[in-house]
């Protein structure tokens, strides 16, 4: 991405100084290249800030703080002589920046290795560009622990880190590993794609660990959010409830943030580029101004982009031809300006597409033009910005057609450079742009028929139709600037931080389990509840087959041995599983969510007076979704039905569950009955029946003066809800609960019963 034309407004502060000067933690900016450019001439060093959008946006974020932007300087450790080394530090030390030095070796490796010849092809859907080579891969890792460990040189727990895009994706698991406390934010400014493309990359697991380590990771656009979170849930078989991952002991936020530009940037370039006399203006602005003057009926259609293959230069100019082919009657009224920016040109993808692009032109030119006329306009260079907005507000259309890309700031500069709102943008389909500018004619880069169209149409429109479509686009551009953008990533990761303080204060630290140990001990007379799948014992793809295992059952002799002590399962699951595994040691024991009791090693009995004649009609009805959902299936309890799709493909099964839930909901309206959503299972069952009420009807049983609960999904929450305020209760896992503490999973669960009989 063109990182390297971004512009960073730091203060001139030393690096290493800023922690001291900050005491809300300061922000650390991590982007593959640095914004700021070094030149050295005779043994000088200028560090030249570039220019562009994102550093506007991040010199916002820190206009009240401090900050260090961390990154590669463009310059490869040999190409810096040894005397330099120190004067470029303290060069880019006043720009707030702060160098990750790469051999020249690791560059070939990371970026134009793995970063280029995998990831942006592959992230692009170009799969049959993508190489999977172990030695880029193995530098990508290395070059990744290098800007972990710059950060982590610099960081100081309360900081906030912004790790920026695909050349960095190792980054932040690498740093909470190291500083779990650190509030980290990733955002992919390309396109993630769809599982099926993601899938093929052989190492998408540690990518997606990688990812993970953030507690925000942005994408422009939600469909590529929603690409994320289906990889997530199929390789990693991670829970996810809407937009929140849950991994081990944390929450991962995804979310949607499209970037926007410095609006104000390109309309104000724009305004003064208009109040200029012809003398103040540039040679290129006056030779565009002479030829509309020869032709008032001439037109300019503007092509901007990298020359990359993900942008469809080499379609656009076969679309022109095309278009010129279909409508000869704008031969020799229309131009095509082509401003192609080089790049990556190592890359011999890049190399092979400037020689398509170069005779493409060569072609089209040699064969359609005329004395006076010449179709393609191509620069294959880059403009200062002057000249950028020249282009902007010359051309009277925009044809932007990526084959696919993550945002195109392109289009969004064009729109906000016309000041009259005249002008028409031609936008491509997969471009994330095209999400927001919907009045832009959107166009399917593979459908010819359609971009002649578009292009005629666009030719032909009358002004105040291009005004009317312009004004809501530059409404939107103006107010959500890439100042927001900033801003909203910035208050979404600080808002995920509150969350984490949140349940921080919530986790079962040792000091809260040394206190409730306290009262444990002194309590005279003590009740236990605990649930058993997810909590005792992990889950099991087959639940027939997740029997206790020889360290839980010493574990729960120890405290039923204890005096006093009285321990109950209570679990979901039918009797006859419970009484082949639990019967001959006596546990107290509740199942099927509270329709039976067993106490002392008795013969259960029923603890509630339920009816199963329902079953008849439900059980036809969950029939039907097993046979049409895959590696899902019914469990037949006494009195109650359950249907488990914890084996099916995650996304269908939830698909298929909500179904479920609306065709049941109508079903039982009449019958007192209720649907509990477990964890990958839906349970239905008499409404009177639940954990809670067959909880707190033992209580009556005695006078208890210390009574716990621990559970992990939802039917524990009636637990947790029914028992007595003055109750210990437990969550495993760190899911929205009304239980006091969570622990993180069941080795935790363990250790902590295990604490109960010390
Ligand atoms: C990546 C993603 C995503 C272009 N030519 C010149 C020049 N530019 C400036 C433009 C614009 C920027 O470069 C290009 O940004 P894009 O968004 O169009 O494309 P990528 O470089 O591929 O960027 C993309 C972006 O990251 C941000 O997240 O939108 O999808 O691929 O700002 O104005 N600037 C100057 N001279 C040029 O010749 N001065």
């Amino acid at each position: 991405m063109f990182l390297s034309l971004f512009l960073p407004k730091f203060r001139k502060i030393k690096p290493k100084l800023v922690k001291y000067l900050h005491f809300m933690g300061k922000t650390i900016i991590i982007s593959n290249r640095l914004p700021v450019q070094l030149q050295i001439s005779n043994g000088t060093i200028t560090a030249i800030p570039s220019v562009g959008g994102l550093a506007t946006g991040m010199k916002s974020v820190h206009s009240g703080g401090d900050s260090l932007w961390i990154g590669w300087s463009g310059l490869t450790d040999e190409d810096i002589p040894d005397e330099l080394a120190p004067k470029i530090d303290q060069a880019l030390a006043e720009h707030g920046s702060s160098k990750v030095g790469l051999t020249a070796e690791e560059v070939d490796g990371f970026y134009y290795g793995f970063s280029n010849r995998t990831i942006w092809p592959l992230f692009h859907y170009f799969l049959e560009y993508a190489e999977f080579e172990l030695n880029s891969w193995n530098t990508y890792k290395a070059v990744n622990q290098k800007f972990a460990d710059a950060i982590l040189k610099e960081a100081d727990d309360d900081d906030t880190i912004w790790i920026h895009d695909y050349q960095l994706m190792l980054v932040p698991q690498m740093v909470k590993e190291k500083k779990p406390d650190l509030s980290i934010g990733f955002f992919l400014h390309i396109p993630f794609p769809s599982f099926e493309i993601f899938r093929t990359l052989p190492w998408r697991e540690e990518v997606l660990l990688g990812l993970l380590g953030a507690d925000l990771i942005g994408f422009h656009i939600y469909d590529y959010e929603r690409h994320f979170l289906s990889s997530v849930r199929r390789l990693l078989g991670l829970e996810v409830s809407f937009n929140d991952i849950y991994i081990n002991d944390r929450v991962v936020k995804v979310d949607s943030f499209p970037m926007g530009i410095d609006y104000k940037k390109f309309n104000g370039a724009a305004k003064k580029n208009k109040e200029n006399k012809v003398e103040q203006q540039s040679e290129l602005l006056q030779r565009l101004n002479k030829h509309k003057e020869s032709d008032p009926e001439a037109r300019f259609i503007l092509s901007i982009d990298r020359l990359d293959y993900s942008k469809g230069i080499a379609k656009r100019l076969n679309a022109f031809e095309y278009f010129l082919n279909k409508y000869p009657q704008y031969k020799e009224k229309v131009r095509l300006i082509i401003l192609a920016v080089p790049s990556r040109s190592n890359v011999p993808q890049y190399q092979l597409l400037k020689k398509e692009i170069d005779e493409l032109v060569g072609r089209i030119n040699g064969e359609l033009s005329t004395v006076s006329w010449t179709p393609i306009w191509y620069f294959y260079r880059s403009m200062p910005f002057e000249n950028l907005i020249d282009l902007y507000t010359s051309c009277d259309i925009a044809w932007l057609m990526p084959i696919r890309d993550g945002m195109n700031l392109v289009a969004k500069e064009y729109i906000a450079s016309r000041i009259d709102k005249t002008g028409v943008l031609i936008l491509s389909e997969m471009a994330g742009s095209a999400n927001e500018m919907n009045e832009s004619l959107l166009i399917n880069p593979n459908n010819f028929e359609q971009i002649a169209d578009a292009l005629f149409q666009a030719i032909n429109m009358p002004i105040e139709e291009q005004q009317e479509r312009n004004s809501h686009l530059q409404r939107r551009l103006q107010r959500y600037n890439v100042e927001k953008w900033a801003n909203s990533f910035m208050n979404s990761l600080n808002a995920q931080k509150d969350r984490d303080a949140e349940n921080i204060s919530k986790q079962l630290t040792e000091h809260r389990l040394v206190s409730i140990l306290s009262d444990y001990y002194k309590a005279k007379k003590r009740i236990l509840f605990l649930d058993y799948d997810g909590t005792l014992a992990d889950f099991h793809a087959d639940p027939q087959k997740a029997g206790p295992d020889k360290e839980l059952y010493h574990l729960l002799d120890d405290i039923s041995a204890q005096k006093n002590t009285e321990l109950y399962l209570v679990s979901g699951r039918d009797k006859d599983t419970f009484i082949k595994w639990f019967l001959p040691k006596k546990y107290n024991m509740i199942v099927e969510h509270g329709v039976w009791i067993s106490q002392n090693g008795e013969n259960f009995r029923m603890l509630e007076n339920v009816k199963n004649n329902w079953m008849e009609k439900i059980r036809p009805v969950l029939e039907s979704f097993v046979d049409r959902t895959p590696g899902s299936f019914i469990e037949e309890k006494n009195y109650s039905l359950a249907w488990h799709y914890r084996k099916t493909d995650p996304d269908f099964g939830n698909l298929r569950a909500t179904e479920l839930n609306t065709v049941l909901t109508s079903l039982i309206a009449n019958d007192d009955l209720s649907v509990l959503n477990g964890n990958k299972v839906m349970e239905i069952k008499s409404s009177n029946v639940n954990k809670g009420r067959a909880t707190v009807r033992v209580l009556g049983e005695y006078d208890y003066d210390f009574v716990f609960a621990i559970g992990d999904d939802w039917t524990d929450e009636f637990m947790f809800q029914e028992l007595p305020k003055s109750s210990v209760t437990v969550k495993v896992g760190r899911q929205k609960t009304a239980a006091k503490y969570y622990v993180e999973n069941t080795q935790k669960v363990r250790a902590l019963l295990k604490r109960f009989t010390d």
